[in-house]
């Protein structure tokens, strides 16, 4: 009840504000009424669902765009400075699953906080038609199945088919009457906008989520071939430019595949750069002065995904706002654009090995007369001043091949080059320091085998952007440590921490009724909800023991709902009374979930060991629950999968196990399962290789719901530790500055491992697990002949004081009255990994915009 009445609280608040809004339940009704008659999935004698959801969503919408409308009004009078997170993922469920794992709900937290704390700021995504696939799990492991999202047509948004812009592709470079040269875009697209309320929480705020979807210009049907028969090819132009918005990363193994990959990212990066500029023509009313642009302007990239940001911006200052290039330059790159790096930044080494799959992913073919003239083969760092070496000459002609080869793909070479040059400037005069000549800090890339030559997508975010961050404060260390290392010789400011953040109205107040009644009783107030620092008020209660009973009561409620859906997903039944211990998160072999599952294997034989009291002594009974999607081309992260779900099979029908020990992989891990999970779980597992999480946010939302955490000093578990104290933390595991010395030593066969990690792999192939040997598996970890890398990841290394570790969980988690305090102090210390504090950080420190409350 006290639920239901904050809610039509808030509706009223609202409602009081605005001219034609609900004002009581019968105006709902009626609303709902009127949408279940007159919109989608029409059907005149029933009211259920889905129509029932669509008619109410629909009503809801309603009042979102009233709000949506009021923010934009009061925007355009106030003219603040607005900030723009550009991403392209953004992942909110239920519905539009438009991303694939951290990196897009990060962006969809950071828009509840933006709109919650009157922030303006917009997000900016590409409207995929299929979000990411539907992972079926089978006999044979994982199975992948186009996800339909948009089959139902979404409810929450509005087609603007008033706010659409042309993107063009390949074409040329001209040079024009008044002497100066263009890029002349041949292939033509249409971007058109759908927009996506964002309400902010107890706040009139509503912000906008652009997604842009792709369509031909209308003139492209060619109705008479279409009449002559051929209808496909009449209709192909209509394809190319849908497809480019079909999928969120497409397969790009091929060229093709490649290419639809630079389309997306140029698309998005376009069509949201030209809508920008075209706010802030409108705003700037009659007189534009384009030096105030970046007063008015942040734009955010999330990663390196929407680097041609930089290019594009310059094209459309240049080649349609006339500006010259060093006036183009200075608003590009000194104030404007800004860059989170939270790519997986794991590969440094393996780059060297020319295996760097991440980095190639997001490199740009150049076009190879370009390359011939440009990027000399003995070329080195293109940043470094004495390596640029080429005679105006040399340039001439590079754009002159560019002109003559039109069939080439010059998107954005020619900027590029300038770019470089511009460097060079920087590094001569502003930053007068050696710089050395590493092979890493060109922005044109030789990634070998070569030709083509590459772009370094993030060396080219680094020189172009204001900003750069990372986003924990261990992997913005190695940002600037490693990876970045010749760049902040160069700018030493440019560089930040921000450290992620989760909203916790979702994960917390929404997915977790039960423990935020508990919470709001014992603070006394619901006001943490905005103010998570109130959490921390928990901690003097922290050994209370009726505080203690009613946190475990809501626990237990919350593992009831996970029994049933694992009953439902996997037909398993598990015992609500056993530990839930979890690990859901994309299938990674950095995030090791096959340490995780060795660790059970271990546990397993120690337990076949054993007379059934000596079992029953020796191991707290476990629930160990798995959930998350390999990439489809992933080969060994479904071998992964596959084996996670055989060693299932045959522990959970062991009957001399029964609840001690059950192995359980949820399929279809989405955000919607991570809402039940989490509030359910009382351990989870963060243990990658250190240094390779650039943060994980997981860790913080089962940190906020009092689950308490195994982890490696990796990515944010390093904050969180600190946060809720070193007690209430379960660590093993190699340190990041550890991990090269450990690899080498590795790679040159010193390593000897643990007799324990020699057993469970002898235990494995001894087939216990069904006729499967995990051969491929097994001697990945090896680093046997014909399998590659000598356990690049350190599974063997970790994995006897990960099953220490695992010891003392045992023995913390028998002690109900120690684990429960640990619980409450974890959900009382995570009040840092609010993204509520992170955008603060960001608006602040990096974009320079200020709230604005609306009258
Ligand atoms: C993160 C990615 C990512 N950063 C490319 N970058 C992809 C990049 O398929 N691709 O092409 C897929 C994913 N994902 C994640 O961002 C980090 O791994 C997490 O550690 C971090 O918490 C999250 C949010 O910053």
């Amino acid at each position: 009840a006290r639920i239901r009445n904050w809610r039509l609280l808030s509706v009223k608040s609202i409602s009081s504000n605005t001219k034609t809004l609900v004002t009581d339940s019968e105006q709902v009704a009626s609303s709902i009424k009127h949408h279940s008659e007159f919109r989608p999935l029409f059907s005149p004698e029933k009211f259920e669902l889905p129509k029932a959801f669509f008619a109410t969503a629909q009503s809801v919408r309603d009042a979102l765009i009233v709000n949506w409308n009021s923010t934009y009004e009061c925007y355009n009078r106030v003219n603040p400075k607005q900030a723009y997170y550009l991403s392209m993922e953004f992942l909110q469920e239920p519905d539009p699953a438009l991303g694939n794992g951290g990196l897009g709900r990060l962006a969809s937290c950071f828009l509840d906080s933006m709109a919650t704390l009157n922030y303006p700021a917009w997000g900016y995504g590409l409207r995929y038609k299929y979000g990411l696939f539907k992972q079926i799990i089978t006999k044979d492991g994982q199975e992948e199945a186009a996800e339909d999202w948009l089959e139902l047509s979404n409810p929450w948004e509005i087609v603007r088919n008033d706010v659409s812009y042309p993107v063009k592709f390949y074409g040329k470079v001209v040079f024009g009457s008044d002497g100066r040269k263009r890029w002349i875009g041949g292939e033509d697209v249409v971007a058109v906008a759908y927009d996506v309320p964002i309400p902010g929480y107890k706040t009139k705020t509503t912000i906008n989520l652009r997604l842009w979807s792709t369509k031909a210009p209308s003139g492209d049907f060619d109705l008479s071939l279409y009449n002559s028969g051929k209808h496909t090819e009449a209709a192909e132009a209509l394809f190319n430019a849908e497809k480019i918005c079909y999928v969120l990363y497409p397969g790009d193994e091929s060229d093709e595949g490649k290419a639809l990959r630079l389309k997306q990212q140029y698309t998005l990066c376009s069509a949201s750069l030209q809508d920008i500029v075209a706010r802030f023509e409108t705003r700037s009313g009659g007189s534009v002065n384009w030096e105030e642009f970046p007063e008015k302007v942040a734009v955010q990239m999330n990663d390196t995904h929407p680097t041609l940001c930089i290019p594009e911006l310059m094209r459309i200052l240049m080649d349609l706002k006339g500006l010259s290039w060093e006036d183009a330059w200075k608003i590009t790159q000194r104030y404007l654009l800004k860059m989170t790096v939270s790519l997986v930044l794991i590969y440094p080494d393996l780059l060297k090995e020319k295996l760097n799959a991440m980095r190639i992913l997001e490199n740009v073919e150049l076009p190879s007369a370009f390359a011939d003239v440009i990027v000399k083969p003995e070329s080195k760092p293109v940043i470094a001043e004495k390596t640029i070496d080429l005679s105006e000459d040399a340039k001439e002609d590079a754009q002159t091949d560019v002109i003559v080869k039109p069939e080439s793909k010059p998107v954005i070479a020619e900027k590029t080059i300038d770019l470089s040059e511009d460097a060079k400037e920087d590094a001569q005069t502003d930053v007068k320091k050696e710089v050395e000549e590493e092979e890493t800090a060109g922005v044109i890339a030789e990634v070998i085998p070569e030709p083509p030559k590459m772009v370094r997508m993030a060396n080219l975010a680094v020189v172009g952007g204001h900003a750069v961050n990372g986003v924990a404060e261990i992997h913005s260390e190695i940002v600037k440590t490693d990876v970045f290392n010749d760049f902040v010789k160069l700018w030493p400011d440019k560089f930040q921490n921000k450290t992620n953040g989760v909203t916790p109205r979702r994960w917390i107040r929404f997915c977790n009724p039960y423990l935020s009644d508990i919470i709001t009783n014992w603070i006394g107030t619901e006001d943490w909800v905005l103010n998570t620092e109130k959490l921390a008020e928990l901690r003097k209660f922290a050994d209370d023991e009726d505080l203690q009973s009613e946190w475990r009561a809501a626990k237990k409620k919350n593992k009831l709902k996970v029994v049933s859906l694992i009953k439902e997903r996997t037909g398993y039944t598990v015992s609500p009374d056993a530990m839930f211990d979890i690990q859901i998160k994309r299938i990674h072999e950095y995030k090791r979930q096959l340490l995780n599952i060795l660790g059970i294997v271990y546990r397993y034989k120690k337990m076949k060991e054993m007379s059934a009291s000596e079992r029953e002594k020796a191991f707290v009974p476990r629930v160990c629950i798995f959930g998350g999607k390999a990439f489809a081309t992933y080969v060994q992260a479904k071998r992964i999968v596959k084996f996670i779900t055989d060693v299932g099979s045959t522990i959970n029908h062991d009957p001399e196990i029964g609840d001690l020990l059950k192995v359980i992989f949820v399929p279809d891990y989405n955000v919607s399962v991570a809402e039940l999970l989490i509030p359910a779980s009382e351990l989870s597992q963060h243990i990658s290789t250190a240094g390779m999480e650039a943060s994980g946010t997981s860790n913080m939302k089962f940190s906020m719901n009092g689950c308490i955490l195994i982890g490696t000093l990796d990515g944010a578990n390093v904050e969180i530790r600190e946060e809720v104290g070193e007690e209430n933390f379960f660590l093993f595991g190699a340190k990041a500055d550890e991990i090269a010395d450990l690899r080498k030593e590795r790679a040159e066969g010193k390593f000897v491992p643990d007799p324990s990690f020699e057993e469970v792999k002898q235990f494995v192939r001894s087939g216990v697990f069904g006729s499967n040997k995990y051969d491929e598996l097994i001697g990945s970890l090896e680093g046997n002949e014909g399998f590659g890398r000598a356990d690049y990841f350190l599974v063997g290394k970790d994995f006897p004081s990960y099953v220490e570790c695992q010891e003392k969980v045992d023995k913390a988690y028998r002690d109900q009255k120690r684990w429960t305090r640990m619980s409450i102090l974890n959900t009382a210390g995570s009040s840092k990994f609010s993204s509520d504090r992170t955008i603060h950080e960001y608006a602040e420190d990096i974009w320079n915009i200020k709230q604005v409350e609306l009258p």
